[in-house]
């Protein structure tokens, strides 16, 4: 039998019992039953499935297979045996895709915070375990509810908190995504039948969710339905405008995005300012900036000056960041990737590039960028923005910019190029 206790009336139990959360009647509340316990269920199912593809993208997104200075998660040979070489097309992609995650996610976080409450009683189920396969259920159940927290945990924390887990973010976020999802698949695979089967009943039946000894309703199981959507619209209404120019000052909760960027060819938002990177104006003036450029021929040294007499591209990129956040596309004027690796002997395929900034400390100072991205014709060493010099926060003198690529690919403050084997 599946039922520890047979549904009846309050009085079956003695008052202690009820006290006792282990007790079936000290869960009181009667929205709690299969139909409500179904839909979150279903709800979640398409939106941690979209989450999971996307976190993966994201992944893929850093390179993190290129140079260990992108990635160093030990074991991602094995989980990320699907990596790939990310497009430059569309040059939107990313900003999609991560928008997509951070937004979807915290959109999602009212239900699943209502589908575990739906659940709850289920956790102090005894005995805690029947036989060997129920002890095997309820562990992947431990392992289903703690990965969803830590994934929702981390996630939040990483955008709100100013990259709180530097260095050590990814592999976290990345090694709970896969426990979680494996959890997350089996649960799915057991429960989706009955899950579909509860909501085309007419009826509610009674569960092991449901309550045998319920408080009289205050609101219909639709009221709380709609109060958990409602919840989720809400969060959603204050987030997604950090995705769109116009809307960003109804991001409530976007860190970067809020923060005024003022107007003007520099007005759009900054991750990381030049003051918060330690950048000194002294090192960044014409007289002591030098571009070094190493490749197969040898090294060039480059003044901003003889920057300015090679040929000059531009090309219109957004900013998009892991936080969720993007810009708008901005109008971004400099020398091409591949024009400087033809200038260190890279005349035909230009080979991968490893990106070092005049910041001394801090995770996002250097960065590899692939082959694939050097060849695009749009990706710059931009020494300009919306036609004026770049502003020194948003990286002066000069600065990566690659398109579909994530915003710590694209170094500010640039001070080294070196070209071929990473
Ligand atoms: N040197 C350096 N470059 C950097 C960063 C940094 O901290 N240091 N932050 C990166 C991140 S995380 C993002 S999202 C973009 C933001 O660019 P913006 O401030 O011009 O919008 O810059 C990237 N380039
Ligand atoms: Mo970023």
């Amino acid at each position: 039998m599946v039922r520890s206790a047979a549904p009846g009336p309050v009085r079956t139990y003695g008052r202690d019992m009820a006290r006792s959360p282990f007790s079936p009647a000290f869960w009181r509340s009667p929205l709690r039953g299969p139909w409500l316990t179904s839909v979150l269920g279903l709800v979640l199912l398409g939106g941690i499935t979209v989450l999971f593809v996307t976190g993966l993208l994201s992944y893929a997104a850093y390179n993190p297979d290129l140079s260990p200075v992108n990635d160093k998660t030990p074991g991602k040979g094995l989980l990320g045996f699907y990596l790939f070489a990310w497009p430059t097309d569309p040059h939107w992609l990313y900003r999609l895709t991560q928008g997509v995650h951070v937004t979807l996610g915290i959109t999602l976080i009212p239900v699943l915070l209502a589908k575990l409450w739906s659940v709850v009683p289920k956790l102090f189920t005894l005995p805690p375990a029947r036989s060997v396969a129920h002890a095997l259920e309820r562990i992947s159940l431990l392992l289903l509810v703690g990965g969803g927290l830590f994934e929702f945990v981390t996630g939040v924390l990483n955008v709100q908190l100013d990259y709180l887990f530097p260095g050590s973010f990814y592999p976290l976020h990345f090694y709970g995504a896969w426990i979680f999802f494996a959890a997350f698949a089996a649960h799915a695979v057991l429960k989706t039948p009955a899950a579909l089967r509860n909501l085309r009943r007419l009826k509610e039946e009674r569960s092991e969710l449901t309550s045998p000894a319920p408080d009289a309703p205050t609101v219909t199981r639709r009221g709380a339905l709609g109060l958990v959507g409602g919840g989720s619209l809400l969060l959603l209404a204050t987030t997604v405008g950090q995705d769109f120019d116009g809307l960003r000052w109804t991001a409530l909760f976007a860190p970067h995005g809020r923060r005024d960027p003022g107007t003007g060819p520099g007005g759009f938002q900054i991750n990381k300012t030049a003051a918060y990177a330690g950048i000194h104006p002294a090192e960044t003036g014409e007289e002591a900036w030098r571009l070094v450029v190493t490749g197969r021929t040898g090294t060039v040294r480059l003044s901003r000056a003889e920057l300015l007499r090679l040929p000059l591209h531009s090309a219109a990129l957004p900013i998009a960041c892991v936080e969720g956040w993007s810009t708008s596309d901005q109008w971004w004027r400099g020398v091409r990737l591949r024009d400087l690796a033809a200038l260190v002997g890279y005349d035909g395929d230009p080979p991968d590039v490893f990106v070092e900034s005049l910041q001394r400390h801090g995770s996002f100072r250097r960065a590899a960028l692939r082959a694939n991205q050097v060849a695009d014709p749009r990706s710059l060493l931009a020494l300009f923005v919306n036609g004026e010099d770049l502003t020194p926060d948003h990286g002066h003198p000069a600065r990566i910019i690659v398109p579909a690529a994530p915003g710590v690919l694209n170094t500010k403050w640039v001070a080294r190029l070196t070209f071929g084997d990473l």
